[in-house]
């Protein structure tokens, strides 16, 4: 999985790898989460020896929003807002004065590190995050963190769409697997729109 060679012109992206997803304790523990950190922090640190650009999301909600069951949508509360399931996974290695993108944070529905979704009108509007790459003149970019089958795929998805170079690092993620097969599924999706997978 060494394959990657980090520079300039690369950025590591690290998905919502926060208590809720990564900790056994987390409001959406994804299964082995914790498991993905070490690799995760080996790709930090390997990028942060190179002087490639880290950029950290954050699932960001507030108290009620249509993503959470409660209030019509299919999650339990998770990540909300300054609490300690938001906060970002003890073990993980957080760079100072990375950027941090967050998303969800005005209610927004939606996955990807690079959009929000309005809820009610189902508009969807840019985050930061393609702001950020662009205005550091990023050519490719390393998808690692939580959760597989969601924001970690949209993700790398849209990037791939977006023409970076995308690679993301399997040994550092893992699935919610809502349904059996959807992390495989995830994998697929991401190649197919032109993503490699390490
Ligand atoms: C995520 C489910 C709900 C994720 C966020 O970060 O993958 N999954 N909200
Ligand atoms: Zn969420």
């Amino acid at each position: 999985m060494a394959d990657i060679t980090y520079d300039e012109r690369t950025a590591l992206i690290v998905v919502d790898t926060q208590n809720d997803f990564a900790h056994p304790d987390g409001n959406l523990y994804v299964d082995g989460g914790e498991g993905a950190v070490p690799a995760i922090n080996a790709e930090i640190d390997r990028g942060r020896q190179a002087g490639t650009l880290i950029i950290y999301t954050q699932d960001w909600h507030p108290e009620s929003t249509p993503h959470f069951e409660k209030d019509g949508g299919v999650w339990p509360v998770h990540c909300v807002k300054g609490s300690w399931g938001a906060e970002f996974y003890d073990d993980l290695i957080v760079v100072d004065d990375a950027p941090v993108v967050r998303k969800g944070t005005e209610g927004g529905d939606g996955y990807s590190g690079f959009s929000v979704r309005d809820p009610e009108s189902g508009e969807e509007s840019a985050t930061q995050l393609d702001a950020i790459l662009r205005e550091h003149g990023i050519e490719r970019v390393v998808v690692v963190g939580l959760a597989q089958d969601y924001c970690v795929k949209e993700t790398a998805v849209d990037a791939a769409k977006k023409r970076y170079d995308t690679t993301v690092m399997s040994e550092a993620t893992r699935a919610v697997n809502l349904q059996p097969g959807d992390g495989e599924k995830a994998l697929e999706d991401m190649r197919e729109a032109g993503a490699r997978i390490a």
